[in-house]
């Protein structure tokens, strides 16, 4: 049995004061047998060590695989497990699209979320024109092979895979929750032959992309969806919330 989890994605999006604010509307939320996380810009990380809700965990956006140096602009494993970081999303694709984000260096990240503790959220997606041309199940095989490379069967059971189409991001245009459930098995086979069966069944694998409390439930309905990365759905306490109560 995988636990549903549900990730808000902020992005670079909140003030301390829009954070605040939202801590305390969600503060007595809780939903049993749902996983929920938020991961938030640096800045608001402390933050919520001092104010969210044990039942809500804590995320970021990005770990760097060192555990410091001069890496100007990057953010230490160190510095995100002293502020209660349980959590990374790590190879998003905004992040290899703009920030030159690879499979290797999202490999790296996962290594250094592992060892720290944290547990790694990886995004894989293809793109529209990818999609258009019969590519999709490519795209994430050698995303999702090259993202696991060097982990133990033990540290896989415990990753979450985010399957975002790129071209489902922030458009409004989801994917049909059969369409990701297809590409998600798909997945699941991917992890089934690189380890085993058992670890496959073990993973969790999100859906991510247009997400929002109108559409949670029809994605959770599917077979191998375990949740969520969403952005934009996620800024708002009202929206956050129904989006986890949909999980269950
Ligand atoms: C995809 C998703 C969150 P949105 O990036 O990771 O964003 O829900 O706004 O499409």
């Amino acid at each position: 049995m995988r636990t549903p989890i549900i990730a808000g994605n902020w992005k670079m999006n909140k003030n301390r004061a829009e954070t605040k604010s939202f801590i305390e509307q969600v503060k007595d939320f809780s939903v049993d047998g749902v996983e929920a996380v938020l991961c938030v810009p640096y800045t608001d990380l402390a933050i919520l060590k001092d104010s969210l809700p044990s039942q809500i965990k804590i995320g970021a956006q990005n770990i760097h695989w060192a555990d410091n140096g001069a890496f100007t602009g990057e953010i230490s494993p160190l510095m995100l497990k002293e502020l209660d970081v349980q959590y990374v999303i790590i190879g998003h694709s905004e992040r290899r699209e703009m920030f030159g984000e690879t499979d290797e260096t999202v490999n790296k990240r996962v290594h250094a979320a592992y060892k720290h503790g944290i547990t790694p959220i990886v995004c894989v997606g293809e793109k529209l024109e990818e999609r258009e041309a019969g590519k999709t199940k490519e795209i994430v095989k050698e995303q999702t092979e090259k993202a696991l490379v060097g982990l133990s069967s033990e540290q896989v059971k415990q990753l979450v895979i985010a399957y975002e189409p790129i071209w489902a991001i922030g458009t409004g245009k989801s994917s049909s929750a059969e369409d990701a459930n297809e590409v998600i098995s798909y997945i699941r086979s991917v992890v089934a032959d690189q380890y085993d069966q058992q670890v496959a069944n073990e993973v969790r694998i999100q859906y991510g992309g247009s997400v929002k409390p109108e559409n949670i439930v029809s994605f959770l309905a599917q077979s191998d969806i375990d949740g969520a990365l969403v952005g934009g759905a996620s800024l708002e306490p009202n929206s956050f919330m129904a989006l986890v109560k949909g999980a269950k």
